[in-house]
Formats: C-alpha cells, sequence, structure tokens
C-alpha cells in the first residue's frame, strides 16, 4: 500500500474572510516563493500548479449573529469544493494552499464528493469545533470542523452562504494531533461526541510515535480508505512559524511535524491535503516570515513522500570505478 505513484495538483486558495486579520490571502504566494513547485518536482510524480482561485468580493454579506462574512465564506468554500473535486476527480493529490482554515469546509467536502469514506486528520492548536452558538469570536475558521459533522447539524442555525453543502461526516472519522488552545463549548463537543483527540500534553505523554500508531489505527484498522491531513501551521510551536494569526506557545517540534507528515505519507492513503494560516504579514521580520513559508513547504513535502531517510530513486547498484 506503500508510495503509490501518483500526479499532485496545487490550488491557491487567497481567501481570508474566516477571520479578522488581513494578510492570510497572501499565504500561497509566501508558500509558492519558498519553492513549493521545485521541491515536489524532485518526488518522482508530475506536479501541476492550478494557480489561485480567484474569489469574488460579495459587497452586501452582513454579520449573521456575531459571525462576520458568512455568505463570503460559504462562497468561497463552494468554489473550492468544486476546484478540489474535480482535481480529485482527475486523479491528483489534491494540495489546497490557504488561507484561512474556513476553507477546509469546502476542501473536505470537495474531497468527500469524490471519496465519501474518507477519514480527516485535523494538526492545529486549535479545535476549530465552535458552532455560532459557542463561538466566543465569531470567526468561521474557528468553526469549520462543526460544518463538516453530521453529529452536530442540529445543533447548527442556517447560516447564510452555505445552503449549497450538508454535513457528512462522522465524529470517529476525525482524529485531531497538537491541541493547546480549546474554548469551552468545544471542549464539550469534542468530549459529548467522543472525538479522539491527541493535545500536546498527550504528545508529551505518549510520544509522537505512539500518538500516530493510535491516529492511524483509529481510522485505518477496520478499512483502508482515503485521508484528508487539514494542516493548520499554528499546530507548530511559534518559534518554528511565528507568521501566522493566533499562535499559541507549546507546539509542535519541527521533528513531530515532520514525524506526522512522514507517517500519514508512509500509509499510501492521503489523497488530498490542506495547509494554512500562513500570514506574510505577521511576521515580526522577512526571515520569520520566510522561516514559517519553508517549515511550510516541508510539510507538504514529507506529506507527499520527501523522506529523511533518503531514496535511491536512480540506484541498483553501487558504481563501480571501471
Ligand atoms: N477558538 C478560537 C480561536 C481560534 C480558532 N482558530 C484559530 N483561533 N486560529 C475561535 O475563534 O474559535
Ligand atoms: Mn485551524
Ligand atoms: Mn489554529
Amino acid at each position: 500500500n506503500q508510495n503509490r505513484t501518483h500526479s499532485v495538483a496545487i490550488l491557491g486558495a487567497p481567501f481570508s474572510k474566516g477571520q479578522k486579520r488581513r494578510g492570510v490571502e497572501h499565504g500561497p504566494k509566501a508558500i509558492r516563493d519558498a519553492g513549493l513547485v521545485e521541491r515536489l518536482s524532485n518526488l518522482d510524480y508530475p506536479v501541476h500548479d492550478f494557480g489561485d482561485l480567484n474569489f469574488p468580493h460579495l459587497d452586501k454579506d452582513e454579520h449573521f449573529m456575531h459571525v462576520p462574512f458568512p455568505r463570503s465564506v460559504g462562497h468561497a468554500n463552494q468554489l473550492l469544493s468544486s476546484a478540489v473535486n474535480s482535481a480529485v476527480g482527475a486523479g491528483h493529490t489534491c494540495v489546497m494552499l490557504g488561507g484561512d482554515h474556513s476553507l477546509a469546509i469546502g476542501s473536505v467536502e470537495g474531497h468527500s464528493r469524490q471519496c465519501p469514506d474518507l477519514g480527516l486528520i485535523w494538526v492545529d492548536a486549535h479545535a476549530d469545533i465552535n458552532t455560532p452558538l459557542t463561538s466566543p469570536s465569531g470567526n468561521l475558521h474557528g468553526q469549520s470542523v462543526a460544518f463538516l459533522l453530521k453529529e452536530l447539524q442540529d445543533k447548527m442555525p442556517n447560516i447564510p452562504g452555505f445552503s449549497w453543502m450538508k454535513p457528512f461526516l462522522s465524529s470517529r472519522d476525525l482524529v485531531y494531533i497538537g491541541l493547546r488552545d480549546v474554548d469551552p463549548g468545544e471542549h464539550y463537543i469534542l468530549k459529548n461526541l467522543g472525538i479522539q483527540y491527541f493535545t500536546m500534553r498527550d504528545i508529551d505523554r505518549m510520544g509522537i510515535q505512539r500518538v500516530m500508531e493510535v491516529t492511524l489505527d483509529h481510522l485505518l484498522a477496520r478499512k483502508q480508505r482515503p485521508l484528508h491531513l487539514s494542516f493548520d501551521i499554528d499546530a507548530f510551536d511559534p518559534s518554528l512559524a511565528p507568521a501566522t494569526g493566533t499562535p499559541v506557545n507549546g507546539g509542535l517540534t519541527y521533528r513531530e511535524g515532520i514525524y506526522i507528515t512522514e507517517e500519514i505519507h508512509n500509509t499510501g492513503l492521503l489523497s488530498a491535503m490542506d495547509l494554512v494560516e500562513v500570514n506574510p504579514v505577521l511576521g515580526a521580520s522577512r526571515e520569520a516570515v520566510e522561516a514559517t513559508a519553508a517549515l511550510a513547504v516541508d510539510v507538504i513535502a514529507s506529506s507527499l513522500g520527501q523522506s529523511r531517510e533518503g531514496a535511491h530513486v536512480a540506484y541498483h547498484e553501487i558504481p563501480s570505478p571501471k
């Protein structure tokens, strides 16, 4: 089940209205400028960069309750969903570059149209599972998972902009890794639905190797199925990923983050992924921004098979001098 040769599709999603800070719409450019396509071309499959999606500006988009930009977020996700649906349908492993994490709604939804039995791995400091009624901020990037889950269907109001989709994911098809900033309503939802999650404390206790063993066992033990990885760069410690909107101390080390993605690649089942919340406007310096974007490239390359072990692509014997 290992190392399927597969083409990769890159989709840029320059969108920021799932939260209130400007700049995260420049994430796709920052990640490309850090050498994404070149790095992926060292792996042995074709890479197609489909460029950035074009999200229209909607000028009448009033708050719903305290939730800003509901129609803009809904519409952007509708466009993204159909782009991901097409890319996965064409046989690509789809890489979505955000943008803020509200984009996971459309990315996972579009993926699920091709792969209704997908399993979802959400790597993040935050659980992003608020409903509009539990959200302290109103921001939709903190509510993405609530839109996906069937179990929360009757807890969600009708938010303008989202009538194109229905929740499709079961809470048992989701695992979180890296949590350390969970709101009270979110904690109740995680416990009440019995969702499998690993906080930074769990990683401290168990080690990242055991966390990945349990994660993949939880999602794959009953049957092999396509995986969606939704990776929020703020899962990393802010010392490694400073250019992001809501940094939280005590995050993943570089080695923990890359171990997660190596293990996901090794399943041979990764079918689509998101890399979100790189905000090049928020770095304290150009170096801080470049380090964050380079880390994003490392996460993507490692998810797609770049390995710390190396690979003997061009060798079947040790060269002899004569
Ligand atoms: N849980 C808070 C904060 C937050 C969520 N996601 C991010 N920040 N990046 C909220 O707004 O829902
Ligand atoms: Mn997030
Ligand atoms: Mn986050």
